[in-house]
């Protein structure tokens, strides 16, 4: 009976992981989309794209970082390092390791000088004498980190110790959430000993971002708080535009540009100053990137000058320390990744602060395109983090982005002090915002029609489906069997004759139907829907939006009321 209980044991536990494994399959961090298509609704950071999370813990066994002598001058001036072709085996096994544990090239990293060099990216504007106040408040530089590489870590401290003016920094401090690589233990307490601004505080646990920057908060002395990534390069003169405008006017959150660090070769990529993006949002609530609207760029003479902003990227600002505590810092609710950015953002405008970027001052970030760090199992954790951030500030809007997730809300845990932190603030509406800090975001409840749009033709069962991601502008529009969860086969019909989702409109010029960016004008992205015949009659060419036997492909054909290939039913169709 004892080999009985062994087996019943081993069975168990064998249950347990497989179940844990396949939740973990199930929870990653996206909205529902069909199986084929594991990329969407992942934290997409425009221009680039991500994939979800790893599933696996980084291998313990390879963690002693490959620290090479910086070869001499690689990277200086943000110059490119490209590898040669012809690597040796055992070096493509160190590069591919290093690709592997961060999601960028750590190797070409550890071949740059951690102090190297970067050109002054400022406009004359920013450099003319008197721009900048002379007495500016200190700030406490704040950097988290979990399991980031060595030589970038190190390159993300010395670039902030190397190029601000020292009385300007009362501190860094670095969070590390509960890392297990080796070179972040003593290694990293033993290279800052002799350091004295620089302080290390670990969490005890996995805190996840968001608790972890709270906790480098709570230990801050700076009058200004100022987040960074753990994989940042700032330039020469980033931060006194910040504290300049922070010291003007405490309600100020301000942002620099970031800049690209390239993931394979580390150049640092400059953002002119004539191409400033703001920030903005969609409805999957995802942050993204605009050119400075026409309204804004009137309130300027110089285009150096700070721009408002409607939201933040997250991760690269600074804050009046007391002003982030008044706004309630962040839902220490929020898991690992996700939704404080747009949290902080709202919470700002709504509550009585402005949110600008900066463009005098300039901070790289290596953009990675896939999360190389473990997540949570089980739960969907920007999700999660979302439901919370619509449910206590998005006020009617809210239901916009649970269309968006199938109106699957899940778990997402007690928001009351979250409810009651912004009636004691007295914060104005979210419609307020909308109307008068992001009014080109497109509001859903103006279209006629929202929700999945299906094919009546061949079985009835096909879909419009597509990701629109920025990426799949240009391309052809797909076709998949209806899922009835939102995501890929979420559009809207909007009142002009668009059929869109968010910034992507289907244009058809006469080959193929494809996502195109909306432009207003009716011409190639007009399409007609008669309730009636259900047919979608396209603008410009006059034919009708059709699928092909195969049910794989989109068809434009002459109109044909008889043609059940031609019909469609548009969901929540409101003609009234
Ligand atoms: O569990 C974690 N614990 C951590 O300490 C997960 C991450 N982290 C650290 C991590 O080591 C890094 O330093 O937190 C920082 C941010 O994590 P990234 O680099 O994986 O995030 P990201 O650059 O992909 O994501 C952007 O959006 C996030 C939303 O929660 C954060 O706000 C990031 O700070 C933010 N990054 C930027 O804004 C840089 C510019 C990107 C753009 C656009
Ligand atoms: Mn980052």
């Amino acid at each position: 009976s004892f080999l009985l209980k062994l087996i019943v044991i081993v069975g168990t536990a064998w249950f347990t992981i497989a179940f844990l494994l396949y939740n973990d399959d199930r929870g990653s961090n996206r909205i529902p989309v069909p199986v084929d298509d594991e990329q969407d609704a992942v934290p997409r950071v425009l221009p680039f794209r991500r994939e979800p999370p790893h599933r696996e813990a980084p291998k313990k066994e390879e963690e002693k970082p490959v620290l090479l002598p910086p070869a001499s001058n690689a990277g200086e001036m943000g110059k490119p390092v490209v590898l040669p072709s012809n690597l040796s085996a055992d070096v493509k096994k160190l590069v591919d390791a290093g690709w592997q544990k961060n999601a960028f090239n750590q190797y070409v990293s550890d071949m740059i000088s951690v102090h190297r060099s970067l050109p002054d990216p400022r406009d004359e504007w920013c450099k003319a004498p008197g721009r900048f106040q002379e007495a500016l408040p200190q700030t406490s530089v704040i950097i988290c980190f979990h399991n980031e590489a060595w030589s970038v870590l190190l390159r993300t401290v010395h670039s902030v110790l190397d190029r601000s003016p020292s009385h300007l920094i009362k501190e860094v401090i670095l969070v590390d959430d509960f890392s297990d690589m080796d070179h972040l233990k003593q290694q990293l307490v033993d290279y800052f000993a002799s350091e004295p601004k620089v302080k290390i505080i670990r969490a005890k646990k996995r805190e996840g971002l968001i608790r972890a920057r709270l906790l480098g908060a709570a230990h801050a002395e700076g009058e200004v708080l100022t987040y960074l990534d753990s994989h940042c390069e700032c330039t020469t003169g980033w931060l006194e535009p910040l504290l300049d405008r922070i010291a003007r006017d405490p309600t100020t959150v301000v942002c620099p540009v970031i800049d690209v660090i390239d993931d394979t070769t580390l150049e640092y990529h400059f953002h002119d100053s004539g191409g400033v993006n703001v920030g903005g949002f969609d409805w999957n609530l995802q942050f993204n990137w605009h050119a400075v609207p026409e309204h804004e760029k009137k309130r300027h003479k110089n285009p150096a000058e700070p721009v408002y902003s409607p939201t933040m990227a997250g991760g690269l600002f600074s804050i009046d320390k007391k002003f982030f505590e008044r706004l309630g810092t962040y839902d220490n609710g929020f898991d690992i990744w996700g939704g404080e950015n747009l949290e902080l953002s709202f919470k700002t405008w709504m509550c009585g602060g402005t949110l600008e970027i900066v463009p005098c001052s300039h901070v790289g970030h290596i953009f990675r395109k896939r999360s190389p760090y473990k997540w949570r199992s089980g739960v969907n954790v920007l999700r999660r983090n979302s439901v919370r951030l619509a449910e206590v500030w998005l006020d009617e809007y809210a239901k916009y982005y649970y269309q968006r997730i199938g109106n699957e809300k899940g778990d997402f845990g007690d928001i009351t002090s979250r409810k009651a932190l912004r009636e004691k603030l007295g914060c104005k509406s979210f419609k307020w915002y909308l109307d008068n800090i992001y009014p080109e975001l497109f509001i859903p409840g103006e279209a006629v029609a929202s929700g999945e749009i299906r094919n009546l033709g061949i079985g009835g069962k096909t879909c419009l489906d597509s990701p629109a991601r920025r990426s799949d502008l240009h391309k052809p529009v797909g076709l998949y069997p209806c899922h009835r969860q939102g995501g890929n086969q979420f559009w809207m019909y909007s009142k002009s004759g668009e059929i869109r989702r968010d910034e992507a409109c289907l244009d058809y010029s006469g080959q193929e139907v494809i996502l195109y960016p909306c432009h207003g004008s009716k011409g190639n992205q007009f399409w007609d829907y008669n309730a009636n015949s259900k047919l979608l009659r396209h603008g410009s060419s006059d034919k009708c939006l059709a699928i092909n036997e195969a049910k794989n492909k989109l068809l434009m054909e002459p109109c044909d009321e008889e043609a059940t290939r031609q019909h469609w039913s548009l969901e929540n169709y409101d003609a009234s």
